[in-house]
């Protein structure tokens, strides 16, 4: 068990947003699967289809996405929380998204009846045009969405960061003053990949987000750097698979991990990394996984 932005989770693994999250019977699926919460896909103002396929590939050391935010906008997304939350006792966690202070507001007003536990502000995604890393590049609008979504809602606000930035810390540190209770790091690398037989970029949107393996040593110096500088929790994501991976992003910085591409290998991976951190800690000798949040900050 272990606490974080006052929320109790039976493990320190969460489903990350984008990854099973558009329904509710899909989150509830990894709610059983072992997660200890869930972030549902990236909800918005109005509906949307998202980018032309393809819109992800699997590269083999990990996926390239453009999906593009496709999701059905937060009058339809309510019945799919609720009907989580009265299956389950796992928390749930609104991932959310807009184009200024008064969008995030606006869903994050419309979602709140449905009862989620936190709010997950997605100023991140490498892709969407006035969205996401549009606004999570800039310290100001992040401080200026955080302050608005925190001054209306009473549950605690995360912020997912992207990593397409020159200075993480910085944007971190303008969330944080916002009053964002934890910070999420990080969303997906820009990258894309080139069909050399038809001469064409592969995804329909040409370019697009990197996760998986191949990111998670991107994600550990975000997440390292994030908490040499902040007091609020972070919670680490990108490229973990193994409870090693876990433990190491622990190590890095992290309170809890999200876990996104490996469940699509397998979605016993929640309860695999859960028991292979226990195991670790018995063998090791600490209680629990906060004992070892930053460990590897050490200087002796
Ligand atoms: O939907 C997407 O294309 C997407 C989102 Br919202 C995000 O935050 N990160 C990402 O890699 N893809």
């Amino acid at each position: 068990m272990i606490e974080i932005t006052g929320l109790k989770l039976k493990n320190p693994t969460m489903l990350a947003a984008g990854v099973m999250g558009t329904t509710g019977a899909s989150l509830l699926r990894m709610t059983n699967a072992g997660a200890g919460a869930v972030v549902t896909k990236s909800i918005g103002l109005e509906p949307k289809s998202g980018h032309s396929n393809p819109s992800m590939i699997d590269l083999g050391y990990g996926f390239i996405n453009a999906m593009g935010l496709p999701n059905p906008s937060y009058p339809d997304f309510t019945d799919e929380i609720e009907s989580v939350k009265k299956n389950t006792d796992t928390p749930v966690i609104a991932s959310i998204f807009g184009g200024d202070a008064a969008d995030f507001v606006k869903v994050a007003e419309g979602l709140i009846d449905s009862n989620p536990d936190a709010f997950e502000l997605n100023v991140s995604c490498p892709h969407a045009q006035g969205y996401g890393a549009s606004i999570g590049g800039d310290a100001c609008a992040v401080e200026d969405v955080t302050s608005a979504v925190c001054d209306v809602v009473d549950i605690p606000v995360w912020v997912k960061l992207t990593p397409n930035v020159t200075d993480i810390v910085t944007i971190g540190q303008a969330a944080q003053r916002a009053g964002a209770e934890a910070i999420v790091a990080i969303n997906t690398v820009k990258a894309m990949a080139i069909d050399i037989h038809s001469g064409y970029p592969v995804l329909g949107n040409r370019f697009g987000g990197l996760s998986g393996k191949a990111v998670k040593p991107v994600a550990l110096k975000c997440v390292y750097d994030l908490y040499s500088a902040l007091e609020i929790p972070i919670i680490g994501v990108g490229g973990i698979s193994t409870w090693e991976d876990a433990v190491e992003m622990i190590m890095a910085g992290a309170s809890a991990v999200q876990i996104g591409s490996a469940v699509y290998d397998d979605i016993n991976v929640f309860s695999n990394i859960a028991d292979g951190i226990d195991e670790f800690m018995n063998e090791k000798g600490y209680k629990n996984s906060a004992q070892i949040v930053g460990l590897a900050h050490r200087r002796n």
